[in-house]
């Protein structure tokens, strides 16, 4: 890693464990929790302190770099040009809420398009999945074995029960035999922390039919490193500017997925 990346690298490590630790403080405090899009769709105080903590310090440290971050205290992006670092601060806010755990920070850090760190940060357990483009992903250090060709009947897929009964975005019907075929199903209620599933073996594939670049940046970057693929529900490359629906998987499943349920 060259030296502006190191130093960029530092930072980030070093903002996200103190994020953390922000995070945790706030677990004996009352939340201020309310709706966005819908009912089901929530933010607290602290998914937004936690953003304003990052982008004060990224515009200290780093005044040429830009921010697009879920919660808009960023900037307004229209094109990625030049380094930006898309952030969730809690992904699986309603996890947060309920149940403290099962959420995650979610940092990845681009340049002109390209994904350069992800860093999917499991506060609860302390675990931080860190992916340097090039030179591998490490779960706390420790590197990630390069992912192996899986069968859909001895895997287990992660998806939320909504994309298998009637909804806005899929045929109940597409996904229902996929979900008799495996050989388990989970759901985790976090976008980042199930694609770092993904990336360390834990599930074998992640489907759902919603997502913004912030759920899935630094995802992205971590599964590419270990040989996974990442996809919309069509086989086709994500959209960093915009909603998407998310397939990733094992390199011999994705296809499969693809090729016998969706497409069939
Ligand atoms: P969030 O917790 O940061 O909002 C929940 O199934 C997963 O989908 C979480 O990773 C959640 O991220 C993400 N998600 C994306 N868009 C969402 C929406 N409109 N409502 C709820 N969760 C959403
Ligand atoms: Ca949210
Ligand atoms: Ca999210
Ligand atoms: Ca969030």
């Amino acid at each position: 890693m060259n030296e502006k990346w190191k130093k960029i690298d530092q930072y980030a490590q070093q903002w996200i464990k103190e994020a953390g630790i922000r995070i945790k403080d706030t677990f004996q405090q009352q939340l201020t929790i309310q709706t966005k899009s819908s009912r089901t769709d929530l933010v607290t105080n602290v998914d937004r302190e936690i953003e304003q903590f990052f982008i004060e310090n990224i515009r200290k440290t780093f005044p040429q770099h830009r921010v697009l971050g879920e919660e808009g205290f960023g900037d307004c992006l229209t094109a990625l040009e030049g380094v930006v670092w898309i952030i969730d601060p809690i992904d699986g806010t309603m996890n947060f809420i309920h149940q403290q755990r099962n959420f995650a920070i979610s940092v990845g850090i681009y340049e002109d398009g390209v994904g350069m760190l992800g860093y999917i940060y499991d506060v609860v357990h302390d675990e931080l999945y860190y992916a340097h483009k090039g030179t591998g992903a490490f779960l706390n250090g420790i590197p990630l074995s390069p992912l192996a060709a899986t069968s859909i009947s001895e895997s287990i897929v992660s998806l939320n029960a909504t994309w298998v009964t009637k909804n806005k975005r899929i045929d109940a019907n597409v996904l229902a035999p996929l979900v008799k075929d495996v050989r388990g199903t989970r759901s985790y209620g976090s976008a980042a922390l199930e694609m770092a599933y993904v990336a360390s073996g834990r599930l074998d594939a992640y489907i759902t039919m919603r997502l913004s670049p912030w759920d899935f940046a630094a995802g992205l970057v971590l599964v590419h490193e270990v040989g996974g693929i990442v996809t919309n529900l069509y086989g086709e490359p994500l959209n960093l500017l915009g909603e998407n629906s998310v397939l990733v998987a094992k390199p011999g499943l994705h296809e499969e997925i693809l090729n016998k349920y969706v497409r069939k």
